[in-house]
C-alpha cells in the first residue's frame, strides 16, 4: 500500500551551530519528527453495482458463453463469494439495504419504486403489502458516513430509491450523475430516453450531460466515473458506480453483438445481445480499474462488484422474447425467492486484506456492506442500533472465519409474474419459503439440492415448524408488513 508517511524531515545545516562545543564538523542532521505511526491513507471505495446481473453471468462465475476478462482478473486479484445474497429479489429494496445496512422489511421498502406507487394487482386473492417508494432521508446511509469521514462521495448511474426529493444529493452524495427514480433506460443509446410515461416527466430521461448519436450508456457512465476518480485522486473518495446494464431493454453495441452472433451459443447462456451487454460491462470495469492503476491508486482503493438481484431468466418483449440469461444450476431468477432470484455475484478486492484467488463460501448479504465499511474504514461508531447486517472484515482476512450468524431472511410480500407474496429464511443449509396465499411452505436442503428441485416440507414437519417460527419471530421483530386479503377478490374470476 502507498502509505503516507506523516513525518516532517528537517535537514539542518549545522554550520549555524558549529560553534557549539564539540561540534566541529560540517554535516547534515536529519531529524524525523513523527506525527504518529506510519499511517495508511483512508482507502478509496469503488462500489460497482450491476443491475439484474445473474449469479453465473461471467466466465469466472461459470458461464459457458459470456466473456469477462476484466471481471475474471478482479476475482483473481481478490475474494469471490459463492454464497452472496441480495437482500431482495428486486431492485430498489436491495439498493436501500446496501446503503443503510437494514433489511428491506424493516425499512418498509420491499418492492421497487414504481411497484410501491402502483400498489400491485387488484384481481388476486391478496393485495400487495404497503411499501415505501422513497428511501426516507432520516435513514443513515453509507454515503453520509463516508462524507462525515471526509470522503468525497459520488453517485453515478442508476438510483431507483425515490423521486427528486430523495435523489442521491439528499442522501449523502456530493455529486450525482444520472441517478433518478428511473428503474431502467428506455434505450441504452443516446439520448437514453423515450416517452415511457407521458404523465410523469421524471421517468423520461437519464440526465448525464451532452452526448452524441451512437453513445452507449454503460460507456458514458464509466467516463463520468473515470473523470470523478481523476478529479478526486488526491483525497479519499467513495464512488458508487451503479450501472443500468444488464437490465432490460437488452441492447448491445452492434460490433459486440456480431461477435457473439458469430459464436456457438453455450448450453446454458445463449443470448448474443445480452452477451454483448456483459462484454461491454466488462470492458468498462477493465477501463476503470486501469485508470486506478495508472493513477497509482489501485493499492489504496477497495473495489466491490456485485448485483442487486438475480438474473432475468424469463422472456419479455424488451429482451427479444428470449430469456436474457439462466441462473442454472440455481432455480428461477429475478422476482422469486428461489436461489436464482436472490443469489448474486460478489467480488471484493480490499488491498492489504484480501488474498489473490480467494474464495469464500460463507453466506453473506447486502445488509453486510455498511457494517463492513464501518469497521474496515473507521466510519462513525454510532451506527443505527437496528442494523441487520454484520461486518465481513473477518472473512476478508480468513474466508473460512465463523461470522456467528446462522440465519438470513428475505421478505417479498408482493406479486411478481412468477411469484406470489412470500418470505424466506435460510438456516445453515436449510431454506424455508413461506407463501402467504394458502399459508404454504416449501423446504429445501441446499447442501444436497442447490437447485431446489425437491420440496422436503412433508418429510420434515418438525423442521418446518421450527423454521416457520423463526421466520414469524423475525417478521414481528422488524415489523414486516404483510399482504392483505383482497375484499374484491372472487375465486374463479380472472
Ligand atoms: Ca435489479
Amino acid at each position: 500500500m502507498n502509505h503516507v508517511r506523516r513525518c516532517l524531515v528537517l535537514v539542518c545545516d549545522v554550520s549555524d551551530i558549529r560553534s557549539l562545543p564539540g561540534l566541529r564538523l560540517w554535516f547534515l542532521l536529519p531529524v524525523l519528527l513523527f506525527t504518529g505511526e506510519t499511517a495508511a491513507r483512508d482507502p478509496n471505495v469503488v462500489f460497482i453495482l450491476v443491475d439484474d446481473w445473474g449469479v453465473t453471468d461471467a466466465a469466472v462465475l461459470g458461464s459457458d458463453f459470456f466473456e469477462t476478462p476484466a471481471i475474471d482478473r478482479l476475482a483473481a486479484d481478490g475474494l469471490r463469494f459463492t454464497q452472496a445474497y441480495a437482500a431482495s429479489p428486486v431492485c430498489s429494496p436491495t439498493r436501500a439495504a446496501i446503503l443503510t445496512g437494514r433489511s428491506p422489511a424493516r425499512l418498509d421498502m420491499t418492492i421497487w419504486h414504481e411497484g410501491a406507487r402502483d400498489g400491485g394487482p387488484k384481481d388476486r386473492p391478496l393485495l400487495n403489502a404497503v411499501s415505501r417508494p422513497n428511501l426516507p432521508r432520516e435513514e443513515v446511509t453509507l454515503a453520509e458516513l463516508f462524507r462525515a469521514k471526509g470522503y468525497a462521495t459520488i453517485h453515478i448511474g442508476k438510483w431507483h430509491l425515490g423521486r427528486a426529493a430523495w435523489y442521491p444529493e439528499t442522501q449523502g452524495y456530493d455529486l450525482n450523475v444520472g441517478g433518478t427514480c428511473w428503474g431502467a433506460p428506455v434505450s441504452y443509446f443516446y439520448p437514453y430516453r423515450g416517452a415511457w410515461s407521458a404523465s410523469d416527466p421524471e421517468l423520461r430521461y437519464v440526465p448525464i450531460g451532452p452526448g452524441k448519436e451512437g453513445d452507449y450508456l454503460t460507456d458514458r457512465l464509466t467516463d463520468h466515473a473515470i473523470e470523478a476518480v481523476r478529479r478526486h485522486r488526491g483525497e479519499p473518495f467513495f464512488l458508487s458506480l451503479w450501472f443500468h446494464t444488464v437490465h432490460t431493454p437488452i441492447m448491445g453495441k452492434p460490433k459486440l453483438v456480431r461477435r457473439f452472433q458469430n459464436r456457438s451459443p453455450g448450453a446454458v447462456h445463449r443470448h448474443a445481445e445480452y452477451a454483448a451487454m456483459i462484454a461491454c460491462l466488462d470492458d468498462n470495469i477493465g477501463r476503470l480499474l486501469s485508470v486506478l492503476e495508472e493513477l497509482d491508486l489501485a493499492d489504496d482503493t477497495i473495489v466491490v462488484l456485485t448485483s442487486d438481484n438475480g438474473g432475468v431468466d424469463f422472456p419479455s418483449r424488451r429482451s427479444g422474447n428470449r430469456p436474457p440469461t439462466s441462473n442454472a444450476p440455481y432455480r428461477s431468477g429475478k422476482g422469486t425467492l428461489y436461489e436464482g432470484g436472490i443469489r448474486v455475484p460478489l467480488i471484493i478486492r480490499w488491498p492489504g486484506r484480501t488474498q489473490p484467488n480467494g474464495i469464500c463460501r460463507i453466506p453473506v448479504t447486502s445488509q453486510d456492506f455498511l457494517p463492513t465499511f464501518a469497521a474496515g474504514c473507521g466510519l462513525a461508531d454510532d451506527l443505527p442500533a437496528e442494523s441487520d447486517g454484520i461486518s465481513l472484515m473477518p472473512l476478508l482476512d480468513n474466508p473460512e472465519a465463523d461470522l456467528g450468524r446462522d440465519t438470513l431472511y428475505w421478505h417479498y410480500p408482493h406479486y411478481y409474474p412468477r411469484m406470489t407474496p412470500g418470505s424466506a429464511v435460510r438456516q445453515g443449509n436449510w431454506k424455508l419459503i413461506h407463501y402467504y396465499e394458502g399459508d404454504r411452505t416449501e423446504l429445501y436442503d441446499l447442501a444436497s439440492d442447490e437447485g431446489e428441485t425437491t420440496d422436503l416440507a412433508r418429510q420434515h414437519p418438525d423442521r418446518v415448524r421450527r423454521m416457520r417460527q423463526l421466520l414469524d419471530t423475525w417478521r414481528t421483530s422488524v415489523q414486516a408488513k404483510a399482504p392483505r386479503p383482497n375484499p374484491d377478490y372472487r375465486a374463479g374470476t380472472p
